[in-house]
């Protein structure tokens, strides 16, 4: 027998054996690590996701009351996505944020959350808007614009810090859908829906605002049937999802 055989037919050290072990024991917790890292960060599941109604048709007396229709018909969870709504409830107790600030780095982020969701949708910058009459100037004009139905040209995002407010979004049927925003919430707008915003009769929100690259606030008041982003919404939420 050559040394050669007599290495090839002998058990592995024991030794050698434990280091191969724990190198693969390190491999598949790296793998594991990595998961993690690069998993996305989940929506919140449905029973959470905020109170939402389908709106009277016509104008409404009071933007700031519930406007329920009587029976309420609720909009779940399913039906917000289907529009191309995103949402994810934050922990908006555990981090402090000032009233306003203009611009604010969302590099800044201290909350691992809103890291991960900045970084994987890449949200360069953010600032802070407090909508009340004492802490925003001309305060009464500009809850009458957040109202007026319009479109923007790129995705609109929204964390409550507190206080509460209505976004109101069209639906397929075009009909306006209610949703009630609160502390911790955080909700994403598809580029070109038809929508408007007005403070609840608290009259308080505090919120952050996040955009991709320099924020355009520039609303497109309806009509926008031609407008780019308009047609890509109806494009991909509206004709698509038809069944
Ligand atoms: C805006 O563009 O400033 C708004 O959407 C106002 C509402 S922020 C909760």
């Amino acid at each position: 027998m050559t040394d050669s055989a007599e290495t090839d037919t002998n058990p592995p050290e024991p030794k050698k054996l434990k280091v191969t072990e724990e190198k693969e024991e390190e491999k598949e917790k790296v793998t594991e690590e990595e998961k993690v890292e690069t998993a996305k960060m989940e929506q919140t599941p449905d029973n959470e996701w905020p109170d939402a109604w389908i709106m009277p048709d016509g104008e409404c007396e009071n933007q700031k009351a519930e406007n329920r229709k009587d029976p309420n018909e609720p909009v779940d969870a399913a039906a917000m996505r289907k529009i191309g709504i995103n949402y994810w409830k934050m922990d908006a107790d555990a981090y402090a944020y000032p009233a306003l600030a203009v611009p604010w780095d969302p590099k800044d982020a201290v909350d691992p959350a809103l890291k991960q969701l900045r970084d994987e949708r890449g949200y360069s910058y953010a600032d802070i808007i407090t909508i009340h009459p004492e802490k925003l100037p001309g305060y009464d004009e500009k809850v009458k614009s957040f109202f007026e139905e319009h479109i923007h040209d790129a995705e609109e995002i929204r964390y409550i810090l507190s206080g509460s407010g209505f976004f109101d979004v069209r639906n397929e049927a075009d009909q306006w859908v209610r949703i009630h925003v609160k502390k911790g919430d955080l909700m994403t707008l598809p580029e070109g829906i038809y929508h408007r915003f007005t403070v609840d009769e608290k009259d308080i929100i505090h919120a952050m605002r996040l955009f991709i690259g320099q924020p355009i606030w520039t609303p497109f008041n309806r009509p926008q049937e031609d407008h780019p982003s308009r047609k890509k919404y109806v494009t991909e939420f509206v004709e698509e999802k038809k069944e």
